[in-house]
C-alpha cells in the first residue's frame, strides 16, 4: 500500500498557523435516526460535506461509542457502519480519518483512502495497530488511554495529572518508535474525558503547554464532553455545550495545538477566525 499524504500538516508551520479542525462523523444507530440503510449513508455524507463546507480539514469517522461505561462493539458491526462511509467520503474528495480501535477496521479504512488513523488508545487495544500504522504510512493520532470505556472513570487517579499524562505519553511514545512507527507521523491527544474527571480535564488543558513541550503535535477533544456541562444550566441540551467547545478551541489555538476535534465546526472556525485575527 502506497504511503497517503495526510491532509493536515502535523506540526503547525508559519505557511499554516492555524490549528486544524476535525469534524465528528459518529456512525451509531441513534446518530442518523430514520431511514433505512442508504438513506443513513447519504445523510451521513451530507453531514460530512456540511462540515467540509464550514470549515473542516478532516472529517473523523467512528462507529464504536466509547462514553464512559460503553461496551464494546464487535468489530463486524463496527465496519458494516464505518466503512460505506468512509468509502462515499474519499469518492466525493473528502479527507477522511477513521476513529477506531481495531487495527483490521483501521487498515481496511486505508485501503479505502482513509488519510488519518485515530486511535483513542493510542494502540494499545489492538497489538496490530502500530504495524497497520507502519505499513500504511497514515499519520496516528495517540490519544492518553488507561484501559476501555466500561471502567474507565475507575482509573481516573493521578498524583499530578499533567505530570502523569505526559509521562505516560512519554512512554507509548516510546514503545511505538521503537516498534517502527516514524516519529514524524505521531500526533498525540490528552485524551478528555478519558479516565479524568472534570477537574483533571480542565487541568490538563491549562497543561498544553507542558504536553507540548514532548515536542509532538497536539489534538484536542473536548466537544460536548461532560465536564462543559458544568458550566451551563441543569437540563441544557448537549448542543449547549457548543459556545465552550468554540471557546476552547481559541485557547487551545492560542496555546499552540495542531488540531481540535469538534462537532460544531461553524462555532470552532469562528473561534480560531477571531483567534488569528488577533495575533499581533
Ligand atoms: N473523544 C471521543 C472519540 N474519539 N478521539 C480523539 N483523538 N480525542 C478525543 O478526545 C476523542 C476521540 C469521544 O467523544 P464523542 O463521543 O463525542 O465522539
Amino acid at each position: 500500500m502506497s504511503s497517503a499524504t495526510a491532509p493536515v500538516r502535523a506540526h503547525r508551520t508559519v505557511a499554516s498557523p492555524r490549528p486544524w479542525i476535525m469534524g465528528i462523523l459518529n456512525v451509531t444507530p441513534d446518530s442518523f435516526s430514520d431511514g433505512g440503510r442508504f438513506e443513513q449513508l447519504d445523510a451521513a455524507v451530507e453531514h460530512a460535506a456540511a462540515m467540509v463546507a464550514a470549515g473542516a480539514q478532516l472529517v473523523d469517522v467512528g462507529g464504536e461509542s466509547t462514553r464512559p461505561g460503553a461496551p464494546r462493539l464487535p468489530i463486524d458491526v463496527e465496519q458494516r457502519r464505518v466503512l460505506p462511509v468512509i468509502e462515499a467520503l474519499v469518492q466525493r474528495g473528502i479527507p477522511v480519518s477513521v476513529d477506531t480501535m481495531n487495527a483490521s477496521t483501521a487498515l481496511a479504512a486505508a485501503g479505502l483512502g482513509a488519510e488519518v488513523i485515530n486511535d483513542v488508545s493510542g494502540g494499545l487495544a489492538d497489538e496490530d495497530m502500530a504495524r497497520v500504522v507502519i505499513e500504511t504510512g497514515l499519520l496516528f493520532i495517540v490519544m492518553h488511554w488507561r484501559g476501555h470505556s466500561a471502567t474507565m472513570n475507575q482509573r481516573a487517579t493521578y498524583g499530578d495529572v499533567i505530570v502523569d499524562v505526559r509521562e505516560e505519553l512519554k512512554r507509548r511514545l516510546a514503545e511505538l518508535i521503537v516498534s517502527g512507527v516514524r516519529p514524524d507521523r505521531i500526533v498525540l491527544d490528552p485524551g478528555l474525558g478519558f479516565a479524568k474527571t472534570a477537574e483533571q480535564n480542565w487541568r490538563l488543558l491549562a497543561g498544553l503547554p507542558a504536553l507540548g513541550t514532548l515536542g509532538y503535535p497536539l489534538l484536542i477533544g473536548a466537544s460536548r464532553k461532560r465536564f462543559l456541562a458544568d458550566l451551563l444550566p441543569r437540563d441544557a441540551p448537549v448542543t449547549a455545550r457548543d459556545p465552550a467547545t468554540a471557546t476552547i478551541s481559541a485557547l487551545a489555538a492560542q496555546a499552540g495545538v495542531a488540531g481540535v476535534r469538534v462537532h460544531d465546526v461553524a462555532a470552532t472556525r469562528a473561534a480560531i477566525d477571531v483567534w488569528e485575527a488577533m495575533q499581533p
